[in-house]
């Protein structure tokens, strides 16, 4: 793969960055009152206004020639139509397969059509879903289900967990809906302490069946229903979503309540998959088809759309100009909608599990910054919190605004409040203000009152929090995270710094239960880590 800085079209980028460097954005305003309605794009419900970005339409087209240079189009190709492009594991990437939601659609993978199993599975989870819903199917003592709680980590905890926050409005009000992560008891303790065990089934998704924070969790969650039903409940208080089918029925539960997944889904691709059983049984299949209706015509565009009229392929081309040549490292996700509160931490791990890489898919070194740190919360929230920084501090932070134009229930005063601030910010980051702009202050307060301003962001508005609009919005990250990945020529599907986690953890486990293969365990550990082992050691014996 040739080097990106060997590309005529990199340097030329280069060139055009130093050219921009002292334009501000106030002065590409100024000089082009169309602006928005050039460098903004609708499709469907969303609308991007990516005008408050460092860009001309030069950029656009450096970027595109970028774009041809490093084969996007034919990657995008490589990707729908199944190719093992996920080299280091060997695997295709499918996720879009998950959604795709035409009764006559094929998706070949070596050969054979994955989609009758995808329908296949589908189906179950309907079938499934609306017998809990309907109180068909009942806990051990014939109690309807009311409790579901996700036992899961990663990939199959914050798509779910992000899905389920954006559609509580089409949630049933008498299933209470929870999400178990940490391995710190006390987080499943609070949990369950709320629950009638009688009424709850919990849902273990684990693509492996392996990860041992989560079969931690699922270990004490079966406890505590032997505990109170006996061993015999087990079956009818546990599901799981897995590609180890079998390990999931080893742990006693019944075949029937065990979905597939298959291992051309990375885990932070996977809410469309089985893992979003605890969305079915919250919000309903029909709901749920909608969210995979939203990703599929994310999708369809994405794959059909030249890029330089792409969605997915604009934003992440913007991004690479940001981070490559303006040295922006971080990017900010920033909902200004309660419903999306938990969307940037999904994002979060989308992109930097995806694109946090040093190498190419060659094993060289990439030569350039890759995925950005990604960061953020909630929007109303976050300006009377980290904002400060994003106005004045020395780092630029390039950051996406998402906006829904209703609320689904309440239309008051509330939305007009969320949308004014959302704005004025976008607007306060691009104009910042000049010393001669501040008014009424003392001369050595103004320094203090000055804002630079020129800085990038991008505006996503929706129409409302639906499970179409969420749908839409997670495929366009996705995708956008794609492209980057393409332009940077890493693997943006495997995951060796999480795998990492996990070997070292259990080899430093025999060291910190103190068990008799501690030594062995220490051996090799430097300083600091023997260090602490030492202190924890004595610290848990200490009363
Ligand atoms: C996601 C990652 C990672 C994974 C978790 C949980 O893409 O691979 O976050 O989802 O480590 O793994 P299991 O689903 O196998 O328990």
């Amino acid at each position: 793969m040739t080097d990106l800085a060997a590309l005529p079209a990199w340097d030329a980028l280069t060139a055009h960055a130093a050219t921009l460097r002292g334009v501000h954005l106030r002065t590409l305003f100024a000089e082009d009152p169309d602006r928005f309605a050039r460098l903004s794009f609708a499709f469907g419900p969303l609308l991007a206004d990516y005008s408050k970005n460092r860009i001309t339409a030069e950029t656009l087209g450096l970027l595109s020639e970028l774009a041809a240079a490093r084969n996007v189009e034919s990657a995008r190709a490589a990707m729908f139509a199944g190719q093992r492009i996920n080299r280091t594991e060997n695997r295709a990437v499918l996720h879009t397969a998950l959604r795709n939601r035409d009764a006559s659609s094929v998706q070949p993978l070596d050969g054979t059509d994955v989609m009758p199993e995808v329908r296949a599975v589908r189906d179950r989870l309907k079938a499934f879903s609306e017998k809990v819903r309907a109180g068909a199917w009942t806990g051990a003592t014939g109690a309807p289900i009311r409790h579901v709680v996700n036992i899961g980590i990663g990939g199959s905890h914050l798509g779910p967990m992000a899905v389920a926050a954006a559609l509580e409005d089409y949630r049933r009000a008498d299933i209470s809906l929870d999400f178990v992560s940490n391995p710190d008891r006390a987080q499943i303790d609070d949990v369950l302490k709320r629950l009638d065990p009688a009424a709850t089934l919990f849902i273990i998704a684990s693509k492996t069946f392996t990860t041992v924070e989560t079969m931690a969790n699922a270990h004490l969650a079966k406890d505590w229903i032997v505990a109170r039903l006996g061993a015999g409940a087990v079956p009818k208080h546990f599901a799981a979503i897995s590609t180890n089918v079998d390990a999931a029925v080893t742990f006693g539960l019944s075949p029937d309540a065990v979905f597939p997944m298959w291992d051309w889904v990375g885990g932070r691709y996977s809410v469309w998959s089985a893992i979003g059983l605890p969305l079915i049984i919250g919000c309903g299949y029909e709901v749920f088809d909608q969210l995979l209706a939203g990703a599929e015509a994310m999708d369809r565009h994405f794959e059909t759309a030249p890029l330089e009229q792409n969605l997915p392929a604009i934003l992440a081309l913007i991004g690479v100009w940001n981070i490559d040549h303006l040295g922006m490292a971080a990017t900010a996700i920033l909902p200004y909608d309660h419903r999306l509160r938990l969307f940037p931490a999904h994002v979060q791990q989308m992109d930097m599990e995806s694109n946090g890489k040093n190498v190419t898919m060659d094993g060289a070194a990439v030569g350039a910054g890759t995925g950005p740190i990604v960061f953020g919360g909630g929007g109303s929230d976050s300006q009377h919190s980290f904002f400060q920084s994003l106005h004045q501090g020395p780092r630029i932070v390039p950051c996406d605004f998402i906006i829904a134009a209703r609320g689904r229930g309440a239309n008051d005063k509330s939305r007009d409040l969320l949308m004014a601030n959302a704005l004025a910010q976008t607007e306060a980051l691009m104009k910042g203000r000049t010393a001669a702009e501040v008014t009424g202050a003392a001369a050595d307060l103004v320094p203090h009152k000055v804002f630079t301003g020129n800085r990038p962001t991008t505006t996503l508005l929706i129409d409302e929090v639906s499970a179409y609009t969420t749908g839409m919005l997670i495929a366009l990250y996705e995708h956008k995270v794609f492209v980057q990945g393409v332009i940077w020529g890493i693997n943006s599907f495997d995951q060796w710094g999480v795998e990492l986690g996990k070997e070292l953890a259990k080899s430093l486990e025999p060291a910190v239960s103190g068990g008799p293969h501690m030594e062995k365990a220490l051996e090799t550990r430097d300083s600091s880590t023997a260090g602490l082992v030492a202190v924890y050691l004595k610290a848990k014996e200490t009363p």
